[in-house]
């Protein structure tokens, strides 16, 4: 009975709670964004690609994950035979053979062969992720001890700095909380339009890296080196840098914000007021 009179609780606490909540979610349906280019726990395989490069590293990566699994199957099988009929037990008369003319050159040539194989996808590859078309938008990213430093030349250059969030109480706007993650401003950028991504550092080797987009730039103090992509889904996107750069290198993630044109011109909208006291600041000094 008591039993059955929790459970009538239960049940009716729950539907008060989701009245409660539905016409907030129905609320936060229309901006809220959801983490999409993210690690999901125990997995194994890459992340989902949302650009057009990171769709063709991750075939690449595929097809080389079966030629290496095809040809370790083969050395294998290759040992396990070896092992089996040539054992001292089967051949108390070793053979004296030294030098066979047909194996050597096939196993100088089919492993040539396979090389070509992987060699001419990879180089068309390296061209598609390294020569960037006419781009939509410029932003300029830049490494410091220990966070980026964001530009945006084409949108009234404004400018302002991206930290790491400690904890969910740090949080300043309404966006999901990942741990080691989430930083306290964000990279916006439109969907379906070319960004060209400047990367540079002020101190030390960074590096600019998000799996989802295929992107990885290593950040030089001096240099101002370039990379692109094209993200075609909404959603929120981490990456990381990706250079060993000091002692709080694992504190300085990247949290990109792919939004319709429409949102984006918002946010730049906002941006400009808000980090232009900043930048005011920083001009005066
Ligand atoms: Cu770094």
């Amino acid at each position: 009975m008591s039993y059955n009179l929790n459970k009538i609780k239960k049940s009716f606490s729950s539907i008060i709670i989701s009245l409660l909540i539905s016409p907030l979610f129905g609320f936060q349906s229309v901006t809220a964004l959801e983490p999409k280019g993210i690690a999901k726990d125990y997995g194994i395989d890459l992340q989902n690609p949302v650009t057009d490069v990171a769709k063709d590293v991750y075939s690449m990566h595929a097809f080389v994950t079966i030629i290496m699994a095809l040809i370790t199957l083969l050395v294998l099988g290759l040992l396990i035979w070896v092992c089996y009929r040539y054992s001292a037990k089967k051949n108390n008369k070793p053979s004296k053979t030294v030098h066979n003319t047909l194996v050597e050159i096939l196993w100088t040539a089919i492993p040539v062969l396979i090389l070509v194989v992987i060699a001419i996808p990879s180089f068309k590859l390296l061209y598609k992720q390294d020569v960037i078309p006419e781009p939509d938008l410029t932003i300029k990213a830049i490494g410091y001890q220990w966070y980026w430093g964001y530009e945006y030349p084409d949108n009234g250059n404004f400018s302002y700095e991206a930290f790491m969030v400690q904890s969910k109480d740090e949080l300043e706007e309404d966006k999901p909380y990942k741990r080691m993650l989430t930083t306290d401003t964000k990279v916006v950028v439109p969907v379906n339009k070319i960004i060209r991504m400047q990367v540079t550092a002020a101190d030390v080797l960074h590096s600019w890296a998000i799996p989802a987009f295929g992107v990885k730039t290593d950040a030089v103090p001096g240099r101002l080196n370039e990379t692109w992509f094209k993200a075609e889904n909404i959603g929120i996107y981490y990456g990381m840098c990706s250079e060993l750069c000091g002692v709080n290198h694992q504190s300085m993630p990247i949290e990109i914000h792919v939004v319709t044109q429409e949102d984006f011109e918002n946010w730049v909208e906002e941006a400009k007021t808000k980090y232009a006291s900043k930048n005011n600041l920083l001009a005066n000094n």
